[in-house]
């Protein structure tokens, strides 16, 4: 029987084809794709964060329930192209120059994405450059910068100077974010907000964009 509750249970145990085969079922039995994404798929991940958080949770863990969440998602989806979600607003984000690591940048994309949000996910080892070319080419609202290391951490700062140089900057809500980043960072840098973790992303591109 279809059930909301199973397709969150799937996403927290990060069970790939239990979550398909829930989130299946709900969209067969005439749910809602919104309700399955925020009640299931999205409430899944909402459990996820602060477990890991608190150390309940290891990376290997929380990737297999990024996974899941994925596999149902990729599902809701194709309901969804002639559903005509209405997006939130453009968010690019990418890890900075010279950091590979994208777990939690992939994260906070999700969480986007599933709040509603059009996320152009740039990957990881992306200099100044590219960051601006993708403003000019896709228009956002807002670009996400990570890092995980102290040493790129330098880049967010080098990325925003040069949307300044280019004359960018101004028409964008720059957000950084990544676990050496602090907010007296991001204020250091002239960013416009930091987030610690995906739930608090999408606060914060709420606010900024409200
Ligand atoms: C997994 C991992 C790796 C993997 C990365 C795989 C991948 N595809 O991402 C691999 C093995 C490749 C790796 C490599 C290295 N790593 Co590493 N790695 C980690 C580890 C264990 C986990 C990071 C992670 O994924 N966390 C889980 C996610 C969910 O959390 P998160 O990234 O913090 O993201 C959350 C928030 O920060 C926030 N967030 C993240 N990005 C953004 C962006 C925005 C815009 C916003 C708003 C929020 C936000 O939201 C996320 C979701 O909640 C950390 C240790 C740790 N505890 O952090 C070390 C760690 C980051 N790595 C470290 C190091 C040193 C390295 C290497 C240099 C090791 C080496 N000698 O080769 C290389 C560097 C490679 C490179 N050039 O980037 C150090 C960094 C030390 C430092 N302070 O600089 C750490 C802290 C380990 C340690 N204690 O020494 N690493």
């Amino acid at each position: 029987m279809a059930n909301l509750e199973l397709v969150k249970n799937s996403v927290i145990e990060g069970n790939v084809a239990g979550a398909a085969a829930e989130t299946k079922a709900c969209l067969e039995s005439g749910m809602d794709p919104l309700e399955i994404i925020n009640q299931g798929l999205v409430a899944g991940m909402n459990v996820v964060g602060p477990r890991f958080k608190a150390g309940e949770m290891f990376v290997p863990e929380v990737l297999m329930s990024a996974k899941a969440m994925h596999a149902g998602m990729e599902l809701v989806k194709e309901k969804l192209v002639d559903f005509e979600m209405p997006s939130e607003g453009k968010v690019v984000i990418g890890t900075v120059k010279g950091d590979l690591h994208d777990i939690g940048k992939n994260l906070v994309a999700i969480m986007l994405e599933s709040s509603g949000y059009d996320v152009v996910n740039l990957g990881v080892d992306i200099p100044p450059e590219k960051f601006a070319e993708a403003v000019k080419e896709h228009n956002p609202q807002v670009v996400g910068l990570s890092a995980l290391l102290t040493t790129t951490m330098l880049a967010m700062k080098e990325t925003i100077d040069y949307l300044k140089e280019e004359g960018l900057r101004d028409q964008v809500k720059v957000i950084i974010g990544g676990a050496p980043v602090t907010e007296d960072f991001s204020v250091e840098i002239g960013a416009d907000g930091y987030a610690p973790d995906g739930g608090s992303a999408v606060e914060l591109v709420k606010g900024l964009l409200a």
